[in-house]
């Protein structure tokens, strides 16, 4: 697909976000042509002759913009946060996917004294929040089923997402400190917002109208 001047590219996060992205969107009059759930595409026209939709990994959405190749996107604030928001703008707080970032240890647990050790798959966040508070911590990557890690004693301690706290629960954990709150936020390229203004603002406005009428009616 060839950028254009006249076109907008949305970089959409599959997956839990997308559910309800899409809702907000087509209240803003922008709704891809396809199933995004059947197809096997990745990019998709929208009522928006104008507007293009693709449809990627979640932790592939701030790449696409932060190169200009999309002029727009949906990300959870914990993937901003882990990726570094260089040459993007947050736009909108689309207050959907909300859940927090924690840190979750076995309960009841009393954690060791000196170098925890800690397992997420967010570590540039957990290195930032470690570090503001002093504390020393050997980090250990991991990619997915965080809650794994101090069942088997590969860690003292996780940094990962909570929203109910039913998965902590299941697993013998518990939250132990907060991180952040998290919701998915609408984000533009620096180049877009400079060279595509005019398009842009409209459905930022619209989709900021959506959100509200959205939070009246809940
Ligand atoms: O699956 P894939 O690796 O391709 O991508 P992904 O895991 O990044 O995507 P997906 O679809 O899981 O969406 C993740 C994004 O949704 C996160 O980056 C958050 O911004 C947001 N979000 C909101 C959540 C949750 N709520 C959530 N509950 N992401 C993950 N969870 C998981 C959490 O990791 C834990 O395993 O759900 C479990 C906790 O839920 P509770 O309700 O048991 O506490
Ligand atoms: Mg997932």
């Amino acid at each position: 697909m060839q950028q254009s001047a006249q076109s907008i590219t949305i970089a959409l996060s599959k997956g839990r976000i997308l559910k309800e992205t899409l809702p907000l969107f087509a209240a803003a009059g922008i709704e891809p042509l396809e199933d995004v759930y059947t197809s096997r595409k990745l990019i998709f026209e929208t009522t928006q002759p104008n507007v293009h939709f693709i449809v990627i990994r979640a932790v592939d959405v701030p790449t696409y913009v932060e190169y200009g190749v999309a002029d727009l996107g949906v990300s959870g604030k914990d993937v901003l946060m882990e990726h570094g928001a260089e040459e993007m703008y947050e736009l909108l707080d689309l207050n959907i996917a909300r859940c927090k970032l924690m840190t979750a240890k076995i309960k009841d647990q009393v954690l060791p004294q000196g170098r925890l050790k800690v397992a997420t798959k967010y570590i540039n966040v957990a290195k930032k929040y470690f570090a503001a508070q002093g504390r020393q911590v050997e980090l250990i990557k991991l990619y997915g089923g965080m809650e794994l890690a101090p069942i088997m004693h590969l860690a003292d301690a996780i940094v990962d997402i909570v929203d109910t706290g039913n998965t902590l629960t299941a697993n013998g954990l518990e939250q132990d400190e907060f991180i952040a709150d998290i919701s998915s936020r609408l984000i533009a390229s620096r180049l877009a917002l400079k060279m595509k203004d005019e398009k842009i603002q409209p459905i930022v406005e619209m989709l900021s109208a959506a959100v509200e009428k959205k939070a009246k009616s809940a």
